[in-house]
Order: structure tokens, then C-alpha cells, then sequence
């Protein structure tokens, strides 16, 4: 390669090296949807969520809006709260408000975004008796940290909203929630959302909506490798799928080509080779079943409580007991 000279290897970050094995092998190539959630990344998903098409969020902090009482009567104190994944914390105000009628709760957010930390901790600041300590680490590691912290007698209830569990690959859901279990004692609880299947129309829409967020949500993975691994990436020299995986149940995100191209990502000294029309994978979001939901809990060492589903945007919200 001619520019070879100017290549050079900087220090070797978890980002750098998850591009460069998601992008250098001869296989298909993919990038972990965790990464789409930078500052900018962060922002975009915000708006997705106002955008009449994807009902998913509204629905979700709907649920926990009407049920807040009532899940925290289900969940006896005195409590810890911690969250996988603290969102802008919009949501989460309800549960902590309700448990907070009972008696003063501290509330740790876990999170690889800093950005996304900082939304929820000015979003949440002024619920008042929750002490709030955002955890900068990865979900199952803080969540080692936090259950650490859990005085004599207090129960842990851990959020994990807005149906990120089915941004895991299939069986590795199930492989999480189990290692989450394995965290947590007996009597803890598990405050888990998902989103279930519809037709396929309606999911499409939802990941592929025409004022083009989403795209622009997808497309920002690319303008961040540019920003912070030194990339070349051309973003109009790619664009936006949503495909619905019928064997997976869940709708994918890819990033296709348009034509052939070689990018280099200097900071990580490689370069990526692209086929015109070949797609990186950036996301999957799988679609849950309600029975598929308690089984899943089940083999995962949980007892499923409670399960509400909103009316307008098929979603369910589980109350899971460790068991
Ligand atoms: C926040 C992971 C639940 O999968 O629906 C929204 C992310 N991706 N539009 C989802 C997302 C494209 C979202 N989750």
C-alpha cells in the first residue's frame, strides 16, 4: 500500500480491535451494535425514539408510567436499584419514583457511554430521595460491582428496559441473562422489557423510518470509526438496510457498499476491503414471543411474576424473580 509510511499502530483500544476483527476477516463482516452509541449515536437514538414509527420506547416507558405502583409492591424493600444500560433515564424515573414513596433508594445506572451516563444522570437528578452513581463499565462486570456494594439484607432489583436483550444473538440472551442470575441471590428481581413480533411491515418501518434517522443512527458507526480510529470512511459510499431474518426472528441493520472500496482505519494500521454490495452487520433486534419470554426466563433461573403488555405498540414489560 503506498501510504503504508503514514500508517500507524496507536494504542490498542477495545473499539479498534473489535473494527479490525469485525472488518479484516474473508467471512462476513460485522460490528458490535454496542458501538453505535457514542455522543452522536446517543442523540439519534433519542430522536428514533420520538419518530412515529418506532413505537418501541414510547411503549415501554407507557408500561412502566401505569405499573410503576404496582411493580413496586411486587418488589418488597428495602431495595437497590441498578440498570443495564441507563438510556436518557426517562423511563426509569417512574420506577424510582414509586420505590422512592417507600423509602430512599440508591440507583446505579451501568454503562459503557459516557454520554449516555451524563443524559441520565441530569435527566434523573432531581428524583429525589435516589441517590444516583453512574458505573462506566461493562454491564455484567458493574453489575459485579454494584452487587458488591449491597448491604445485609437489601434487595438488588436490576433493569435491563427498551429490549436491548434482543440485541443478543440467538442463544446468547439466554447465556446472559443466566450469567445476570448468577449475580444476583435469591429474592432479587429482574425488571426485564421486550419487544414482541408484528407483522413484518410494521417492524421494517420501524427500522428503516423516512425521515431517515435510523440511517443516519446506522451510519454514524462508520463516521465514528473516522473519528476516533482515524478512518476513511466515505458515509455516502454506504447506506441503510433493515432486513427482517425470518430464522432469527429479528430485524437486522446492515451498512451495504455501493461499490468496491478499500478503507483504511490508520489508527488501527489496517485496511478494509469492500465488494460493491457487500454488508456489514451492525445490529440485531430480535422479536420476542410473550410464552417465549417466561421460558427463557425459566431456563435462566428466573420465576416470571408479572408480565404486562401495552395496548398500542406490542411490548411486554417481565417482573422476573431469582429464584
Ligand atoms: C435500543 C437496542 C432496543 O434494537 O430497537 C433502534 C436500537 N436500532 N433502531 C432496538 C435501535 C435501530 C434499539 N434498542
Amino acid at each position: 500500500m503506498a501510504t503504508s509510511a503514514k500508517i500507524l499502530s496507536g494504542p490498542v483500544t477495545q473499539f479498534g480491535s473489535d473494527v479490525r476483527a469485525g472488518l479484516c476477516g474473508t467471512g462476513p463482516k460485522e460490528l458490535p451494535s454496542k458501538y453505535l452509541y457514542d455522543q452522536l449515536g446517543s442523540a439519534l437514538f433519542e430522536v428514533i425514539t420520538l419518530l412515529p414509527e418506532y413505537g418501541l420506547t414510547r411503549a415501554d416507558e407507557r408500561l412502566l408510567r401505569r405499573h410503576a405502583k404496582e411493580i413496586a409492591r411486587l418488589v418488597p424493600g428495602p431495595v437497590l436499584v441498578s440498570e443495564l444500560g441507563s438510556g436518557s433515564g426517562r423511563k426509569t424515573r417512574w420506577i424510582l419514583s414509586a420505590l422512592c414513596q417507600r423509602e430512599p433508594v440508591s440507583y446505579y445506572p451501568i454503562e459503557i457511554s459516557r454520554a449516555a451516563l451524563a443524559l441520565c444522570e441530569s435527566e434523573l437528578g432531581d428524583v429525589g430521595c435516589a441517590g444516583i452513581v453512574g458505573v462506566e463499565r461493562e454491564y455484567l462486570d458493574g453489575l459485579r460491582e454494584v452487587a458488591a456494594l449491597r448491604p445485609d439484607g437489601v434487595r438488588l432489583l436490576v433493569l435491563f428496559l427498551g429490549s436491548t436483550i434482543g440485541n443478543f444473538d440467538s442463544g446468547a440472551d439466554a447465556r446472559f441473562l443466566s450469567e445476570v442470575r448468577g449475580v444476583l441471590a435469591p429474592g432479587d428481581s429482574l425488571l426485564l422489557g421486550a419487544d414482541l413480533v408484528q407483522p413484518v411491515e410494521r417492524m421494517l418501518q420501524a427500522y428503516d423510518d423516512p425521515l431517515g434517522v435510523t440511517a443516519a443512527f446506522n451510519l454514524n458507526l462508520l463516521g465514528r470509526i473516522n473519528r476516533e480510529l482515524d478512518g476513511a470512511f466515505d458515509l455516502r459510499q454506504f447506506e441503510h438496510v433493515a432486513r427482517f431474518n425470518q430464522a432469527t426472528c429479528s430485524i437486522e441493520m446492515h451498512l451495504r457498499s455501493k461499490r468496491r472500496q478499500v478503507v483504511p482505519v490508520r489508527r488501527c494500521g489496517f485496511a478494509a476491503t469492500f465488494a460493491a454490495g457487500e454488508t456489514v452487520w451492525t445490529e440485531s433486534s430480535h422479536k420476542y414471543t410473550r410464552r417465549e419470554i417466561a421460558k427463557l426466563a425459566v431456563s435462566c433461573g428466573f420465576r416470571p411474576e408479572a408480565q404486562w403488555v401495552d395496548q398500542e405498540w406490542p411490548f411486554a414489560e417481565n417482573l422476573l424473580l431469582a429464584v
